[in-house]
């Protein structure tokens, strides 16, 4: 669904009935959400006609009809109208919401008992990516989750009664799930839904919808501010943007301009920005300061939540004590929010969180604690991209471009890119080219696009005769990433390479 009250209606209406929701973001690919689809054993799915998107409406139930054709495990699906773009609808199995919604509406609450959970009974599973090629159904359960996602809502951003609170994000993310829907309700706060880009009609939409509702609260990642940062300040001059008391932003990494920026053009130096790291398995923030109680520290996450414990770990799983350090970073003990297991695979749970190190949750981050003790998130240390605040595997976008009839074979890394944090870049070797370079390379963007989605689209493909690989047949990430990211005169060993003038070959073409 889009970002319509009645996606929040059918979250919460789940949780009701006990049934497991499992929220798809709106830009993924049929494919996606069928490969999800199965992994659920899903058998309803709500949806819409379509969603609006900028200028761009997404024909969601039409995307729906194809990730069906392989799922005859679902037995209904119930339509929601927003676009009113021309649906078909099979007999059977499709219904309207509002035809739905017609026969319980003159029922009241008592007609609907909450179904009693117990407190480790599945809330809903969420889909994220991993270093593997396979999205895992990160699992979060009914009382942990909610008091967490409560407690941090109302600690993290001192939510005060009567607060109006806008968090930007797609409910198809986690930050929605906590941070729209879950942490604010359970609070009583006024939660706001927006539907749409920030930048259109144009980049004053985020600072109008303050002006208009009076927002307390807002709550966005840095990729938004760093594009909004540069359309100027004649979008955000002609706002009333007095109702802020707090700024909140997650997902990414927030370099010190945008931080700069935030405060100073959006909070008026007034607000305190609480910068909130955590992630899909964490359930709600981990790390972060709070509004106006703990100080703040341009780009630094600063302190744990209370009863939250970090460490930071070296290559061989050794604690690294004392300030001054960086490291991977690890949890101690587990908190209420915490993921209970990855659906249908408890396995992977054990082995992708907790296999790492002894007795430590690890993030998968790396981290480093200044001289007094203040975390800094510097990024991911396996191969999962951060893309305008989305996680994306490299592993899925490499399975995507070898889709494609003329790749034999790709390797897929991250380089920084000033908007969205980072960009994909992507090593292609094709076996044969019907047409040009270009043809062919946006022949791979629509593979990409049609597999996975928009958003794991690579910015750049360079062809290449070979990949540097080790005489084991391990392609050597390290060495592409640094000439992906330019730093070309610090690629390290390459002794080990089977035929290292690969490399110089793949320096020549870099784009
Ligand atoms: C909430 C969310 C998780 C990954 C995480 C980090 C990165 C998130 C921050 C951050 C630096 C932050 N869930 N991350 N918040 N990095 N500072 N404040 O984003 O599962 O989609 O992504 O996002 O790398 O591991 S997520």
């Amino acid at each position: 669904m889009g970002m319509i009250p009645e996606l929040a209606i059918a979250v919460l209406a789940c949780a009701r009935i006990g049934a497991i929701h499992s929220v798809v973001f709106g830009g993924f690919s049929a494919q996606s959400i069928a490969d999800r689809l199965k992994d659920a054993r899903a058998e309803c799915i709500i949806t819409c006609d379509g969603a609006f998107r900028g200028q761009k409406d997404i024909a969601l139930k039409s995307i729906i009809d194809d990730a069906l054709i392989a799922c005859d495990f679902v037995k209904r699906v119930i339509v929601c109208t927003r676009t009113r773009t021309p649906v078909s609808m099979l007999k059977g199995r499709d219904v309207w919401w509002e035809d739905e919604i017609k026969k319980v509406e003159t029922l009241g609450l008592q007609d609907f008992e909450p179904e009693e959970m117990d407190a480790e009974d599945p809330l809903f599973i969420l889909y994220t990516s991993g270093s593997t090629g396979k999205p895992k159904g990160v699992v979060h359960t009914c009382a942990g989750y909610m008091l967490f996602t409560n407690y941090t809502f109302v600690n993290v951003f001192q939510y005060q009664p009567g607060d109006v609170h806008f968090c930007t994000a797609d409910i198809g993310w986690i930050t929605g799930h906590s941070y729209i829907v879950y942490g604010p309700l359970s609070a009583g706060a006024a939660t706001l839904m927006f539907e749409g880009i920030p930048t259109w009609p144009d980049a004053g939409r985020l600072w109008e919808i303050v002006d208009n509702y009076k927002v307390n609260i807002i709550y966005t990642a840095p990729t938004a501010l760093r594009s909004l940062m540069s359309y100027g300040l004649k979008p955000v001059e002609n706002k009333d943007l007095s109702s802020l008391k707090v700024l909140g932003t997650v997902g990414e990494p927030i370099n010190e301009e945008a931080w700069h920026w935030y405060d100073e053009h959006i909070g008026k130096g007034k607000c305190p920005i609480v910068d909130t790291w955590w992630q899909t398995e964490t359930g709600g923030i981990l790390i972060s300061n709070l509004a106006g109680v703990t100080p703040a520290k341009p780009s630094y996450a600063t302190l744990p939540l209370p009863g939250v414990e970090p460490v930071l770990v070296d290559e061989q799983g050794r604690e690294i004590e004392g300030n001054n350090v960086s490291g991977n970073l690890c949890i101690k003990h587990p908190w209420p929010g915490i993921l209970r297991t990855t659906y249908g695979d408890h396995e992977r749970c054990r082995a992708t969180y907790f296999a790492s190190y002894d007795n430590l949750y690890f993030t998968g981050d790396g981290c480093l604690r200044d001289e007094n003790g203040f975390y800094r998130i510097t990024g991911r240390v396996d191969d999962v991209l951060n893309v305008s605040g989305h996680r994306i595997g490299t592993a899925e976008v490499e399975n995507a471009i070898n889709m494609h009839a003329g790749v034999v074979e790709s390797a897929v890394v991250g380089y920084p890119h000033d908007i969205k944090g980072q960009g994909i870049y992507a090593y292609v070797i094709l076996s044969n080219m019907h047409g040009t370079e270009e043809s062919t390379r946006r022949d791979i963007y629509a593979t990409v696009s049609r597999i996975i989605g928009p958003i794991a689209r690579p910015d750049k493909v360079q062809f290449v005769n070979g990949l540097p690989k080790t005489r084991s047949g391990k392609i050597m990430r390290r060495i592409l990433r640094k000439i992906a990211e330019n730093d070309m005169d610090n690629l390290g060993d390459t002794t080990t390479l089977l035929d290292p003038a690969v490399v110089d070959e793949i320096k020549v073409g870099k784009l």
